[in-house]
Order: structure tokens, then C-alpha cells, then sequence
């Protein structure tokens, strides 16, 4: 239990705390710029500030913390991944994800459920088995189980024969968990505020200003900022970024829709997911269903919710869980996803010497928010890329080296 909460409850005269310091002014200079107060951007501020003692480090957002896709996914966490640079990167994330309630004094609500793929078909099968074998190599807890066993997890399921698609078998993760998304984002911003990292919100990075090949500042809507190093970590807006910072990304940018059901007894423990049928579902601690599918078919830069996604949903949902039928959503909504062509990320360096980069998260970077933070920070602080990172170059493209992880993106694409 975070203690803050436990010295509050304890000890009346325990003062409640500000969610943030006051604003401060823009100053003209900074050792580092981060572009995009997420949970990425403002991860990776607070372990420059806790791990590496730098501290002269402002996060700049055009809009407000965690307004963009931090605030707007289905909050799953879970290492179960395909390739071996894939597993390692993401385990490293559930572990630092298990104690960040107590690091960061903040709880985030982290909820370990265990994650089903459910697989419908043969080739899916395969797959499943191919990632439980990698996982477990890797000390990652995945195995493919049978119907009986999904029986025994997740009763409400349609597991019928007579099913339009019925399920052959499954890919289960115990660590698969959920978490309060935007929690997340608040406690980073809270502690690196603490640390005395300056968060500008309503601030939007507009240019970046070079000197030959290095970033020399970045100008925004309140005035131009000097800097000795960047990072842009937005997401969605990767490729606007890049391209003012005068380079290009292979990264296609499509609406992903989700929506949340209205709130239920808990019957779901499970997070479960059919890459088959395109759709996935958890149940928050508050009793709501959280759902999605597939990223929409188009490129498109727009945060709008489709009626024909949520029918297409709804058909798919009900093949699981047919007595769903008249549950009523409450809330639909969409983020953008920035998608690369092997269905990884891509941290590191960039063709500027100093402008470092955390981006293509498409439909996957939640989970991945505490390790690419400290990695980042590490990256930043350094000016060395961590093996840990060093797979998910941007470089890799030029080299054919790509990382394969679209068997595990956990919906289909
Ligand atoms: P963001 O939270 O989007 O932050 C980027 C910030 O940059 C934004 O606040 C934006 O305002 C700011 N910005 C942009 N341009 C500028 C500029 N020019 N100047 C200043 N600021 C700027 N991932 C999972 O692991 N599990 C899931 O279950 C999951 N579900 C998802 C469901 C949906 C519907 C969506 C949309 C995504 C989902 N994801 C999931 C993906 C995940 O949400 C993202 O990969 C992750 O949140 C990215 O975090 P971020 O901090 O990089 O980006
Ligand atoms: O990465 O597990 C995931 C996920 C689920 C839904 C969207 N992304």
C-alpha cells in the first residue's frame, strides 16, 4: 500500500497532498527537453531526476497530462510477447509495473488477472505455442492450455462446439494484469515534480532548431527553449515531429477505438483476448467491461468514435459471452496509433545527434511505459544506448533487421 495513503488514514493531522506544484514560468534553457507528457515523456523525466540527478529537465505538452493515448487505452499490462528482445523488454516492464504503487507513492491500481489469447484456429495454435515456448524460456510464465483448463479460468465463456467459431484453445499468462492508466501518468508527473522537473502543459513544440546535424533547441507556442538534448515521446504525433525535426519514420498513424461498458458484478477475471474475432475484454475493479478491437482500416489523425466499430464489436463480443446482449455501453472513445511495419517500437537515436526518440507504441506502448522510461532516462543521461534497447532502433529498418511481434499484438491488424 502506497504510504502516503496509510499516513493519511492513520494520522489526522497528515496533510493531503498537491497533486502537482504550481506551474512554474518557462525558462529560456534546459539540459533536456522532453516533447509529450504521457506516461513515457513523463516516466522518462522522473528517472532522469531519481536515477541520474538530472533535474534541469522540463516536459512540455500541447495539451494537458495524459490527454492522449496514456489516458485513453485499455490499461493491459503483460510480458507474453513473441520474440526473445520482444519478452525480455516487456518482462522488464511488469516487474518495474509490480512495485511502482510503493515507488511512486501513488496507487495505480495494478490488478494481476491473468491474460487468455483465446485461439480458434489451427495456425493460432501454433502461434500460441511458439510464444509460450519463448516465454518460458525466458522465465516468462505463458503456457498453451486446453478447454478444460479455460473452463476452469474464465466459466462464463462460450466455450460451445456449436460455437460459429469454437475455441480449440488458448495461450494463458498469469502476470497479465490491468492498471489505472492515467494514474500512472500523475504519479510520475507528481514525484518528478517533487524533484523539481518542470511539467508545461498547453505548451506545443511548433519547430526544432538545429545546427548541422545537431538539436540546438525547440521552439513552442510560449517562445523558443535551448536545450543540450531532446526526446520526443508523442505518440501519435511521431511522424509530425520527426519531419520538423527533418527526418522520416516508416509509420502509418490510424485511429484504435475502445469502450467501457456500464458497471457489472464482477464475473470476469480473466483479460481475454481472440486475435481471431478482433476484439478483447477485462473487468475493472468498479464492475465496467472494457473493450476493443482492431485498429480502424485507414489512415487517419483523429481521436472520433465510429458507430461501425462498435457494432463490429459487439458481433464479435457476443460469439464469447452471448448473455451480454443487453449490457449497455456507457463510453466510446479512440486514440491514434502510430503502427511500424514489424509491430515493435522504435527507441534510441535518431539521425540528430542529440534528438533521441520513443516512439511507433501503436496499439502496445502502455505496458511498456516504466521500462522505456528508465531505459530512455538512461539513454538521455548516457548518451549510450542500453542492450536492452538496442533492438528497437530506428536504424533496423535500414538494415532489414526487423522485430516481428505481430503474432502478439493482441488484436488482430
Ligand atoms: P501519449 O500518452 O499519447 O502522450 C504523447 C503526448 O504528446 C500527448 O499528451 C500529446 O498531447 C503530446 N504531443 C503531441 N504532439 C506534441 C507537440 N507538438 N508538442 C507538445 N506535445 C505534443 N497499450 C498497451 O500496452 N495495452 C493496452 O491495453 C493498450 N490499449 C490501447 C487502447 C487504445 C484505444 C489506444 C488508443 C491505445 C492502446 N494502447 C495500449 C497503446 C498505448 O495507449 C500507447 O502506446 C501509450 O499510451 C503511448 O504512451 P505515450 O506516453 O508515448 O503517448
Ligand atoms: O497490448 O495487450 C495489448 C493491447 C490490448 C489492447 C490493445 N493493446
Amino acid at each position: 500500500m502506497p504510504i502516503g495513503l496509510l499516513k493519511y488514514g492513520l494520522a489526522r493531522r497528515y496533510p493531503a497532498r498537491r497533486q502537482f506544484p504550481p506551474e512554474r514560468p518557462l525558462k529560456p534553457v534546459y539540459d533536456i527537453v522532453i516533447i509529450g507528457a504521457g506516461g513515457h515523456g513523463l516516466a522518462a523525466a522522473y528517472y532522469l531526476a531519481k536515477q541520474w540527478g538530472l533535474r534541469n529537465v522540463c516536459v512540455l505538452d500541447k495539451g494537458w497530462i495524459a490527454g492522449g493515448n496514456t489516458g485513453r487505452n485499455t490499461a493491459i499490462v503483460r510480458a507474453n510477447y513473441l520474440t526473445p528482445e520482444g519478452v525480455r523488454f516487456y518482462a522488464e516492464s511488469v516487474a518495474l509495473f509490480r512495485e511502482l504503487s510503493q515507488e511512486l507513492d501513488f496507487n495505480i491500481l495494478y490488478s494481476e488477472r491473468g491474460h487468455l489469447t483465446l485461439a480458434h484456429t489451427d495456425a493460432a495454435l501454433r502461434t500460441a505455442r511458439w510464444r509460450a515456448e519463448v516465454n518460458k524460456h525466458l522465465g516468462v510464465s505463458s503456457e498453451l492450455i486446453g478447454v478444460d483448463e479455460i473452463r476452469r479460468l474464465c466459466p462464463v465463456l462460450n466455450l460451445s462446439e456449436e460455437a460459429r467459431y469454437p475455441v480449440l484453445g488458448a495461450l494463458y499468462h498469469p502476470p497479465g494484469a490491468i492498471a489505472r492508466h492515467d494514474a500512472i501518468a500523475w504519479g510520475y508527473a507528481r514525484a518528478a515534480a517533487d524533484m523539481g522537473v518542470e511539467l508545461h502543459q498547453h505548451t506545443e513544440v511548433t519547430g526544432i532548431r538545429r545546427q548541422g546535424d545537431r538539436v540546438v533547441g525547440v521552439e513552442t507556442n510560449r517562445g523558443v527553449i535551448s536545450c543540450a538534448r531532446a526526446l520526443q515521446a508523442v505518440a501519435g504525433s511521431s511522424s509530425r515531429l520527426a519531419a520538423l525535426a527533418g527526418f522520416r519514420l516508416p509509420i502509418v498513424t490510424v485511429p484504435l477505438q475502445a469502450c467501457v461498458s456500464q458497471p457489472l458484478q464482477p464475473f470476469l477475471d480473466p483479460i481475454v483476448v481472440s486475435a481471431s474475432l478482433h476484439c478483447y475484454v477485462s473487468q475493472t475493479p468498479r464492475g465496467e467491461l472494457v473493450m476493443g478491437g482492431a485498429v480502424d482500416g485507414y489512415p487517419l489523425y483523429q481521436q472520433r468514435s465510429t458507430l461501425d466499430f462498435k457494432e463490429t464489436l459487439m458481433s464479435d463480443l457476443l460469439e464469447l459471452f452471448p448473455f451480454l446482449s443487453e449490457v449497455k455501453v456507457l463510453r466510446q472513445w479512440a486514440g491514434i496509433a502510430d503502427m511500424t511495419p514489424d509491430f515493435s517500437p522504435v527507441m534510441g537515436e535518431t539521425p540528430l545527434a542529440n534528438y533521441y526518440i520513443d516512439a511507433g507504441w501503436g496499439t502496445w506502448g502502455f505496458k511498456a511505459t516504466p521500462v522505456c522510461g528508465k531505459r530512455m532516462a538512461e539513454t538521455l543521461a548516457t548518451g549510450a544506448v542500453p542492450d536492452l534497447l538496442r533492438p528497437f532502433a530506428l536504424q533496423r529498418f535500414d538494415s532489414f533487421r526487423q522485430l516481428g511481434e505481430r503474432g502478439a499484438a493482441a488484436v488482430g491488424h
